[in-house]
This record gives structure tokens, C-alpha cells and sequence, in this order.
């Protein structure tokens, strides 16, 4: 029982629901310590979309909407905070969805799969190949799923497989609360927001953009810039507590 008025009540309500879905096999128990040090991030971020942030999302749905075979990869965490949103998501990007594990297990895959299907999500299947040059399983990918992307949506990812799509010529969106973490810094255009704040914000973005207005915005896109605006975010906020305490 999360008493109602707790200061931290919506984060510990998120808390149990990812820990009710790490026992039931969706979350791998390492994908608690993920949240937590997504929360801590998201404390740094004052826990709101930034301008830079929000700016990012609306060129997220450019990048899609302009993308010939783009890929939504969905992982435990992802899927246990946001299947419905990726339902909606994929409705208005017309992006395929494809489950991609690290702590990769046929009774997982299937769950996943099964959590997203109920929310309405499409989910590739198919035969996985080792296509990704990675000597863990997040190699495993289908050919005509992520094998065949030109662009990957990678929410909430753990390294090295951002550089390994980026190394296979693929374009990769990451979402990711640490502007320090190697996905962030090598993705195409980093994120740097909740996930659940996200991807909604993504899916309103894409009903709002012409062809053309997508097509010109996904035409110059400078990661760089999102990782320095969340780092002066930081910076500019911990200014202001620290002034605060004077
Ligand atoms: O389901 P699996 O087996 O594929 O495993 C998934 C996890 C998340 C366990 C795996 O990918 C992993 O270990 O990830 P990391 O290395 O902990 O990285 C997760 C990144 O996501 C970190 O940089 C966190 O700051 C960030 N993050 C965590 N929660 C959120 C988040 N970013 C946005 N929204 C969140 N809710």
C-alpha cells in the first residue's frame, strides 16, 4: 500500500508496477537498477520534458515519418511502462515493433510479446539471426525487422548496441534520461526524457507534421546539441538548489 499522500507517491507507484512486472518475467531484475538510475537522472531534470527535450520529440516523429523501414525495439522495461503507448505510437508513425532483449529468454521474448499484443501492438515475429555485431544477444534480430531498418527507436537501451546500429549505417533514436550514457552519446538524435513522457509527446508530434515539414526537419539533425542543452539543464538546476540552500 503507497499512501496516497506520500511526496513520492507517483514515482513508488511506478516503482511496484515495474516490480510486479519484474515478477512476472515482463522486467529483468536488472531492470530495476536501470529505473533507479533513470530516476536519479530525472531528479537532476527537474522530472519534466525540457524545451530541448520536447524540441527532440517532434524531430523523433520527423525521423519516423520520413524513415522507409523504421523499427520501434521494445525491451522489458519499456514494454512493463509503456505498451499502450507504443500502440499508439506505432499507429501514427506507421513504425514496425520488434522485441529486443539483453537478458534475452524465450519465456520473456514470449511475455513481452504477449503484454504488447494485448495493448494492441503489432509485434514482428519471425526466426532471429545474430545480424547485429555484438557477442551478447541483442545480436538477435530478425531480418526484415531490425535487420532492415534504416532507422531504430531504442527507449531506454544499455550501451553497446546503439554504436553497433550506428556502425550497420543505421540512422537510431534513443530515449534516455542520462545524457552521459554511451547510447545517448552515440544515438543519432538522443532523448534525454522519461520514457513515458516520451513517447506520447513523440506520437502527438507525428499527427502534427506535414510530409514536407518532417522531411526537412529529419534532414538536419545534430545530436550534439540535445546532450550539451540536458547537460546546461543539470548544470543550471543544481546552480539553483545550491543557491537556494544559501
Ligand atoms: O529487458 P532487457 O533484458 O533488454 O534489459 C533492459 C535493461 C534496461 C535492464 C538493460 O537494457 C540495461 O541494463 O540498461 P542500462 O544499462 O541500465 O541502461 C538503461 C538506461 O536507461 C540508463 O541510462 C538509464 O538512465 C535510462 N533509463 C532508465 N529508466 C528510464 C531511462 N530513461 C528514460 N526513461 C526511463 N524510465
Amino acid at each position: 500500500m503507497i499512501p496516497e499522500d506520500h511526496p513520492r507517491h507517483a514515482a513508488l507507484v511506478v516503482r511496484e508496477h515495474l516490480a510486479n512486472a519484474m515478477r512476472r518475467g515482463i522486467v529483468a531484475p536488472e531492470g530495476l537498477i536501470a529505473q533507479g538510475r533513470g530516476e536519479a537522472f530525472d531528479y537532476l531534470l527537474g522530472e519534466q520534458t525540457t524545451e530541448s527535450a520536447a524540441r527532440a520529440e517532434r524531430t523523433a516523429a520527423a525521423m519516423l515519418l520520413s524513415a522507409r523501414n523504421p523499427v520501434i525495439s521494445v525491451n522489458g522495461n519499456t514494454a512493463a511502462l509503456c505498451a499502450a503507448a507504443i500502440a499508439d505510437l506505432q499507429r501514427a508513425s506507421g513504425a514496425a515493433v520488434e522485441v529486443n532483449l539483453f537478458h534475452r529468454t524465450e519465456e520473456r521474448m514470449r511475455a513481452i510479446t504477449a503484454l504488447l499484443a494485448e495493448a494492441g501492438v503489432e509485434v514482428l515475429s519471425g526466426e532471429p539471426e545474430r545480424l547485429i555485431p555484438l557477442s551478447h544477444d541483442r545480436a538477435l534480430c530478425l531480418q526484415h525487422g531490425i535487420g532492415a531498418a534504416d532507422l531504430v527507436l531504442v527507449p531506454l537501451e544499455d550501451g553497446d548496441r546503439c554504436a553497433a546500429l550506428r556502425q550497420m549505417g543505421k540512422r537510431v533514436i534513443a530515449v534516455d534520461l542520462n545524457p552521459l550514457s554511451r547510447t545517448a552519446q552515440t544515438a543519432t538524435l538522443p532523448i534525454i526524457d522519461e520514457v513515458r513522457r516520451a513517447l506520447p509527446a513523440i506520437t502527438a508530434a507525428c499527427a502534427s507534421l506535414t510530409p514536407a515539414e518532417a522531411e526537412a526537419l529529419a534532414a538536419s539533425v545534430d545530436g550534439s546539441v540535445y546532450l550539451h542543452q540536458a547537460i546546461d539543464s543539470i548544470v543550471r538546476r543544481l546552480q539553483e538548489v545550491e543557491h537556494a540552500l544559501e
